[in-house]
């Protein structure tokens, strides 16, 4: 993006004056902060036509990534750095005596996702338009996003996310573009020129109202888009007439109604809750997003059969499923086509991402609903079951079973993983385990009919977010050693390995994480109260909270360290900082009660003179991709310690692993990779492997009492749960106790607290090998490349989408990857 100092401060007060008539002097933080964004929306904006008209003209095909959750974190810095105008900015302002940073903090940080999987989709869409590739995203714009969490009492409280409350900078609302959207109604069958045409009727029309953000690649021309839908009221959507006739709540009952589809994101991750709003969701954007492609597509082309050569549409997990049935219909009621040539289409054009292996995740809707809401759409999906059961009667004539359980409608229920799976081209797993586990266990039969289909394409992360924005001081030395090519080709970080020996660059990266360390600690100090040491260990557990993620492996052997210091406060320990932040499903108790936990033994811990200060610990409140760019810079350590088979992939194990950070972790999802990445020596790896998971499931053999009864540290952190030992109601952990030993330990917490433990122990005698620590560091550092969002991107476009392989993807896609 081009502008002079001279230019962008011009602009910027004359939009101080014009929207808020106020001069410099007068104007507030946050005045200013939206008198920037308005000159960079301007910038942008001239940038954005033109990728668009380039991509009419060209035709190239066009990718689109249907997600229920975008989870952006702020956009202004990234414009900045990606426009390549951060410096020219940062020095206007500071010549009119502002802090860019300051301006910065005004931004909202929209939460439009749960956690991984609405991050990942944000990092694709920043890695497609860094190489290039003509990608867009199709979402919601949810009125509230993630709830915001307090903790009051030590127990977490949800506050909504009124993220729109001063009006969002970077949506651009495009009314001239609205879709309807029909639910509910009955389907009338008439006969048409001797076929026949299926008319709905009696629906309830919902008006989807599009709000465009622009996403800006890496100091190239490219802008892509990421539309998020609306609900709003159709005017003419129920009958004037009956509302003159007094029904009026009726009709107020309708807007009312329509208000809701696009107001909340549901809070919950990995755990399915059969919701018909949840479903009215899914459509609603499924349904608008695909119309909008299609009338875009005919505007240059005559006919649909080139579809899936112009149009790749990509769904993130089942939630946007629907895209199936409904890409059928659009082609079959409203184009004409026949049910073969629209199969094919479909089927040609859609491929899907599977993230877990969780059954409590799988979405599944009763007929009742699914048929009442979409009455046409059940007609296809019904179809396309029989059709699929049918061949699989072909394959295995009388085996109902095997039928039976794959089949897409069974038992009263709607499967949309296996409807996903039949029509799609394309299933893949995030990590090259998740998708051994999918072809070997869960979707095994799957396998065997669509052996083609599945493939693996790991997880990864946008290096120029996580790294060159949120750590620059690190990115300024990475660029030093290396020169600045890795910005644009993560697969050159390799180079910065040759100076693991350096003596210099060793010194700055301590420094640099010092500084981190001490920029998290003014943090930690003014919203927790806690005064931490920044020579200690930052020990670092930050994700959703989560049963299978074992946040309460790491509290055991924190309660565990805490005893073993009351009874010898010399103990040779380095001092640690427990640094803990995620937020748990609203209506998951025990994911509550482990914040409650955490939070109580913080309290313990932290003001136990006793133990000299060498154990501290913290939960930060509210999780969020801000916070996040502040604590992966800050980590000295990783923690990655899911029961092993249970975490797809994880994404913020490269996080910290490009930040220099050292991972303590099972052999799961991508630690697997990250493991063969660094080698043994730059990690630290212990538990069971899924295979023993697998077989203690399979075949039994597992007693948590055995552990219970013949491990005293256990037995006695156990007992602290629920004998009074913490300063709270002696009762409060009761269930956390119950269900660790009645359910026999469903996730293996004490069968991998030993080698947990030991693990810690070889970890602390590293780090005071502060050399060998800080090499280890390196090495992270330098094997992240292939963790970054643009290989996988590239992976994605040559593998699945076929889009234009363009330069930038050349050396990223080599077959080391
Ligand atoms: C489904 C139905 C009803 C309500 C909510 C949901 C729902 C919402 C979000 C189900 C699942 C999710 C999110 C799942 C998720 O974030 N999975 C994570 O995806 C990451 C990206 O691939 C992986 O790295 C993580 O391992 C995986 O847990």
């Amino acid at each position: 993006m081009l502008i002079n100092k001279e230019e962008l401060k011009k602009m910027f007060v004359n939009n101080v004056q014009t929207m808020f008539g106020k001069g410099l002097e007068e104007a507030s933080t946050n005045n200013k902060y939206m008198a920037l964004s308005r000159v960079i929306r301007d910038i942008i904006s001239k940038n954005w036509l033109e990728s668009n008209k380039r991509y009419t003209k060209t035709g190239e095909k066009q990718v689109y990534y249907f997600s229920m959750e975008f989870l952006l974190g702020r956009l202004l810095d990234m414009y900045l750095v990606n426009g390549g105008i951060k410096d020219t900015c940062q020095v206007a302002l500071a010549e009119l005596g502002i802090d860019l940073d300051e301006l910065e903090k005004q931004e909202s940080d929209p939460g439009l996702g749960n956690g991984g999987l609405g991050r990942l989709a944000a990092c694709f869409m920043e890695s497609m338009a860094a190489v290039e590739l003509p990608g867009h995203g199709c979402g919601i714009r949810y009125k509230y996003g993630l709830f915001e969490q307090k903790i009051v009492d030590n127990y977490q409280v949800e506050l909504p996310d009124n993220w729109l409350k001063d009006g969002y900078a970077w949506e651009f609302r495009k009314p001239d573009k609205a879709v309807q959207v029909r639910f509910g109604g009955s389907i009338r069958e008439e006969w048409d020129k001797g076929r026949t045409r299926f008319v709905h009727q009696d629906y309830e029309a919902v008006l989807a109202v599009p709000y465009d953000v622009p996403l800006v690649g890496y100091r190239n021309n490219t802008v892509n888009t990421l539309r998020l839908w609306s609900a709003e009221a159709v005017n003419d959507a129920f009958d004037f007439a009956s509302f003159n006739r007094g029904e009026y709540l009726q009709a107020m009952g309708y807007q009312n109604s329509v208000g809701q589809i696009s107001k909340i994101l549901y809070p919950q991750d990995d755990f399915y809750e059969g919701r018909v709003l949840r479903l009215k969701q899914q459509y609603f954007f499924v349904s608008a997003g695909l119309q909008s492609i299609i009338r875009r597509y005919k505007l240059t082309n005559p006919s649909m059969k080139k579809f899936p050569e112009k149009v790749a549409v990509h769904i993130n997990d089942t939630h946007p499923a629907v895209a199936v049935p409904e890409l059928m219909r659009i082609l079959m009621d409203e184009e004409g086509l026949s049910w073969d040539d629209a199969w094919a289409i479909t089927t040609k054009t859609i491929s899907y991402t599977n993230h877990t292996i969780m059954p409590e995740a799988l979405e599944t809707w009763t007929i009742d609903m699914y048929k009442a809401l979409l009455p046409r759409i059940y007609m296809i999906t019904n179809e396309i079951n029989e059709r699929f059961c049918r061949m699989l009667w072909d394959r295995n004539p009388g085996n109902w079973d095997k039928i039976k359980g794959m089949a897409i409608i069974v038992d009263g229920m709607v499967h949309m993983a296996r409807l996903a799976v039949v029509g799609s081209h394309s299933v893949n797993g995030v990590a090259q385990i998740h998708t051994d586990i999918l072809k070997e266990h869960i979707m095994r039969d799957f396998h065997e009919v669509y052996p083609g289909k599945f493939n693996n394409k790991t997880n990864g992360i946008t290096h120029r977010r996580w790294l060159l924005k949120s750590n620059p001081q690190l990115a300024e030395l990475i660029t030093d050693c290396i020169g600045a090519g890795w910005i644009k080709r993560p697969e050159e970080l390799e180079q910065f390995a040759d100076f693991a020996d350096d003596k210099k660059v060793q010194d700055r990266l301590r420094k640099i994480k010092l500084s981190n360390k001490k920029i998290l600690a003014k943090y930690i100090k003014e919203h927790t109260g806690v005064s931490v040491n920044i020579h200690s260990i930052f020990d670092v557990h930050i994700k959703r909270i989560h049963s299978y993620k074992r946040q309460m492996l790491n509290i055991f052997h924190i309660m565990d360290l805490y005893n073993r210091l009351k009874q010898n406060p010399d103990l040779d320990i380095t001092p640690r900082t427990y640094i803990f932040a995620g937020k748990a499903a609203p209506g998951y108790y025990i994911a509550k009660q482990t914040i409650k936990l955490i939070n109580v033994l913080a309290s313990v811990v932290n003001k136990d003179k006793d133990i000299k200060n060498k154990l501290k610990v913290v939960f930060l409140e509210n999780y969020s991709v801000s916070l996040g760019e502040m604590l992966f810079p800050a980590a000295d350590v990783s923690e990655q310690i899911s029961t092993a088979s249970k975490e797809a992939s994880g994404t913020g194990n490269m996080k910290f692993m490009m930040n220099g950070a050292i991972t303590i972790g099972t052999l799961d999802g991508a630690n697997v990779e990250i493991h063969n990445a660094v080698g043994d020596d730059n990690i630290f790896i212990f538990g069971l492997t899924s295979k023993e998971v697998f077989d203690y499931y399979l075949y039994g053999g597992y007693n948590v009492w055995h552990l219970y009864n013949n491990d005293i540290r256990l037995k006695t952190i156990l007992e602290q749960l629920v004998n009074g030992f913490f300063p709270y109601e002696r009762e409060e952990f009761r269930a956390i106790y119950q269900s660790l030993l009645s359910n026999n330990d469903e996730f293996f917490v004490l069968q991998d607290f030993d080698s947990y433990a030991k693990a810690h122990v070889e970890l602390d005698q590293r780090y005071k090998d502060k050399e060998k620590w800080i090499k280890m560091s390196i090495q992270n550092i330098a094997h992240s490349g292939i963790f970054s969002s643009d290989r996988t991107i590239c992976q994605y476009s040559k593998e699945i989408w076929h889009t234009r392989s363009v330069d930038i993807c050349k050396g990223l896609s080599c077959s080391k990857h």
